[in-house]
């Protein structure tokens, strides 16, 4: 994961310090170094606006930059990258704890609908939240309001089978918002703490598909809607999120397929420009393979331990 990027910032980190050994970095130096480092990001699938702007405050940061007498220069320079770094990483982050939400919750059942287009991983993520909500003790119902997908029903009730957790799905090509409510009526008299809800994937253009989401959302009342991103679609990722936002309500972002982007260069241009606030990182096609989103970890990605 990560991998040209890792590489591009350790040569700017290189080449910044080696520079800086000897004297201090003049305006010019510097601006060719940063412009050096913007263009192999675009090389690396870094979205334009995301790279220039990276500049810039790249460029703000390190400007001026003097050595303090007796530290290692690659140690500061890195230092001050990856503070600023962190910075704008931190911007990002969901400020609540998905685990902690659900067992806070004085409703009950705790509601989340997830939704976003298709094949970003919205099913495979719901079996992930289901697992981890399970290692923590919460039983979720899982919900296949994804009426319009004929496979769709099957490949959430064998998640939920795999899982042992109960199912609730509804006919094909039956009202998703019923199906949903279904599911919640389910839990609420059995008494599961937490319901997952699976729905179909949609453009965000497509004004029909985004309207029946708004009525699933109307129905159900969830407390948590989730939005799933494929890291690999980059930018489009970025529209995506202003779509889904402004026609249903995000509440927060799980990123997927992190893993599969070995350049790293799209999923950090979503993680760097997106405007909500993103809970988990999708970093393989397991259970287990959901890991909170953590300004820290996207810093370890890029320069290593
Ligand atoms: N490598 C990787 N693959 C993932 C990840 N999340 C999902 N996938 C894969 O992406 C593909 C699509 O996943 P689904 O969960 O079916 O996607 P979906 O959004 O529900 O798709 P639709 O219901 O058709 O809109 C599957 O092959 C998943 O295994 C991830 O974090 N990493
Ligand atoms: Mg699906």
């Amino acid at each position: 994961m990560f991998s040209k990027i890792k590489s591009i910032f350790k040569k700017f980190v290189d080449s910044v310090s080696e520079t800086l050994k000897y004297k201090t970095l003049s305006q010019e130096e510097l601006r060719n170094l940063l412009e050096d480092l913007e263009l192999k990001l675009l090389e690396a699938d870094v979205a334009y606006d995301v790279a220039e702007k990276l500049r810039e405050q790249l460029e703000s940061a390190l400007s001026n930059l003097k050595i303090p007498r007796g530290s290692d220069a690659r140690k500061h320079v890195e230092s001050i990258i990856r503070e600023k770094l962190l910075e704008i990483l931190e911007r990002g982050r969901f400020a609540e704890d998905l685990v902690e939400l659900v067992r806070k919750s004085e409703e009950k059942p705790f509601r989340i609908v997830f939704m976003g287009v298709n094949g970003v991983g919205k099913t495979t993520t719901i079996a992930k939240v289901a697992n981890l909500l399970k290692k923590h003790g919460i039983k979720s119902v899982i919900v296949a309001a994804d009426t319009f997908r004929a496979a769709a029903q099957e490949q959430l009730r064998k998640h939920s089978e795999n899982l042992g957790l109960p199912f609730v799905g509804g006919k094909y090509g039956s009202d998703p918002a019923a199906v949903a409510y279904d599911g919640v009526s389910y839990a609420k008299k059995r008494g599961y703490p937490a319901v997952l809800i699976d729905t179909a994937g949609r453009m965000h253009v497509d004004a029909d598909l985004m309207n029946e989401l708004r009525k699933v959302v109307r129905v159900v009342k969830p407390n948590l809607r989730v939005l799933v991103l494929d890291a690999l679609t980059g930018n489009d990722a970025v529209e995506q999120a202003k779509a889904f936002h402004e026609s249903v309500g995000v509440d927060c972002v799980i990123l997927t397929k992190v893993d599969a982007d070995s350049r790293g260069g799209a999923a950090l241009s979503v993680i760097l420009s997106i405007e909500r606030p993103i809970a988990y990182l999708g970093i393989g096609q397991g259970y287990d393979d959901l890991v909170p989103y953590d300004p820290k970890y996207i810093l370890k990605l890029i320069f290593g331990e």
